[in-house]
């Protein structure tokens, strides 16, 4: 609090005492003495003089009332009831402010930031980020099935150019390709790390859940840059104060070579190795393998003029399936939006879907292993799992009671025994089981061959 002390030269020779913080825009300050006739005065503080020291008056007021003892100026809130009503007077002392006071610009207005909107009504607002070329092709498919908050990285202009994306979703790192190095990859994210936050951030906006960082493990730009992007993508969660609790919100969907991609397996070995790594560390989910040798079986169509077109639609659907049922009404079973959360923060994931022809128990028995994304995987180690049974809703009333009870406890039996969500949803299309299952250990198997290929005796070694 400033304290000024001014000689008040009213006839008498009292000493005026302000305590007021009050100043006005011209730097004077305002004082009230009640019970007196000031005339407007202006107190003007020499530079020389400090706040503490005495300010002389500059001009002798005129008919002033007057007791011989000094008086305190007093804010206007106070009251004062003895006596008739007196004129109270304001007054402003000029304490010389403005030569001390320095210019400042105000900050501009900030517009409010700008919320994404997907096209669909799905539970949880994932973004999306590809890396490289396989990665971007995956966001391009997540962005068709009408995912907004989308974005695209790549190290090569002439491979974003091909990506159906909005042009201000993409952005090249321009070190012209990684040429399968996955240092060079590495090196590429981590340099640009401050304009990839930039970029992340105008892209997804500032509301979501979920981010799901999108590549290929057999490349040089996305295999060895997903794991400083995930950096990133934890930072931009730090930035933008999504609370992640004690779980990460950050996913992974990493495409695997297949066999004949020999020459690309130490990549993948390498990028599965962080994987592991990061998973162990809790620091991913969920983790989606998409093995290229699996997803050759199960889309066999794929034609060099739509190469991976189709069965990149086909694997964001089936993911995004789920998105949009979790919570979805149903007159049937609900698989609400809690189930879908449980799976989501599993660790390592996988999904598929099978057609419903024939015994129902033999389908989720003998097919849930070989429709799903990963081959190798161990449905046994899974520690959460849905399955939900899609198709018009006369096959699905068609359903007998028991049949379908029965088909559950044996695809109990395939998942180890874990919590198995249901969920029954009738829509136009042919009776289909679609699984989701989480918590799997990492498919030991399928690891050992791709360390093989590599040129190892096995995984360990
Ligand atoms: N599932 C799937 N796999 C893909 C796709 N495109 C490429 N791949 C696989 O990814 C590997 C090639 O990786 P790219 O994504 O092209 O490589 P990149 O990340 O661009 O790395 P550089 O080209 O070295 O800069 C191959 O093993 C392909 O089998 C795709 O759209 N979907
Ligand atoms: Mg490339």
């Amino acid at each position: 609090m400033l304290c000024i002390k001014a000689v008040e030269q009213l006839g008498g020779k009292g000493v005026l005492t302000m305590r007021n913080n009050n100043f006005s825009s011209k730097g004077l300050k305002r004082i009230v003495v009640p019970g007196r006739v000031i005339p407007k005065v202006w107190y003007k503080r020499p530079k020389s003089l400090t706040s503490k020291k005495e300010i002389k008056m500059t001009e002798q007021p005129k008919e002033v009332k007057h007791d011989a003892v000094p008086h305190e100026p007093v804010t206007e809130d106070i009251k004062h009831d003895a006596g008739p009503k007196e004129p109270i007077v304001e007054q402003e002392i000029d304490l010389g402010l403005d030569d001390f006071l320095p210019d400042l610009d105000m900050p501009a207005e900030t517009a409010a930031p700008v919320i994404i909107a997907d096209k669909h009504d799905a539970h949880v607002k994932f973004s999306f980020v590809g890396i490289g070329q396989g990665g971007c092709r995956l966001a391009e498919a997540f962005y068709k099935l009408g995912y907004r908050r989308v974005c695209a990285i790549n190290t090569a202009q002439s491979d974003l150019d091909s990506i159906d994306l909005p042009v201000d979703n993409k952005l090249c790192l321009s070190t012209g390709g990684a040429a399968k190095n996955r240092l060079i990859g590495k090196d590429a994210v981590e340099k640009r790390s401050e304009n990839i936050l930039t970029f992340m951030k105008k892209c997804f906006g500032p509301e979501f859940d979920r981010i799901i960082v999108l590549a290929t493990a057999g490349g040089g730009t996305g295999s060895g840059g997903f794991t400083p992007l995930i950096k990133l993508c934890e930072d931009l969660l730090a930035d933008l104060r999504i609370d992640t609790g004690s779980e990460s919100r950050i996913g992974l969907f990493l495409a695997i070579p297949p066999n004949s991609e020999r020459d690309r397996m130490k990549n993948a070995m390498n990028a599965l190795r962080d994987v592991e790594k990061l998973l162990a560390a809790g620091k991913l989910t969920p983790v989606v393998l998409i093995d290229n040798e699996r997803i050759r079986e199960i889309y066999p169509n794929a034609t060099m003029g739509d190469a991976w077109g189709r069965s990149n639609l086909n694997i964001a659907g089936l993911f995004h399936t789920f998105n949009i049922l979790a919570g979805a009404p149903t007159k049937y079973d609900v698989f609400d939006q809690e189930d879908y959360k449980s799976v989501l923060k599993s660790g390592l994931v996988t999904c598929g879907a099978m057609p419903v022809v024939g015994d129902l128990a033999t389908a989720f028995r003998e097919n849930a292993g070989k429709t799903v994304l990963m081959s190798g995987v161990e449905l046994s180690t899974a520690k959460v799992a849905a399955c939900l049974l899609i198709g018009s809703a006369d096959s699905i009333d068609a359903l007998d009671w028991a049949v379908v009870q029965d088909a559950y406890a044996s695809l109990n039996r395939v998942v180890g025994g874990c919590t198995l969500h249901r969920g029954f949803y009738a829509a136009k299309r042919s009776l289909a089981a679609h699984t989701l299952i989480g918590g799997l250990k990492m498919p030991a198997k399928r690891l050992d061959e791709i360390a093989r290929l590599a040129g190892r005796k096995d995984w360990d070694a």
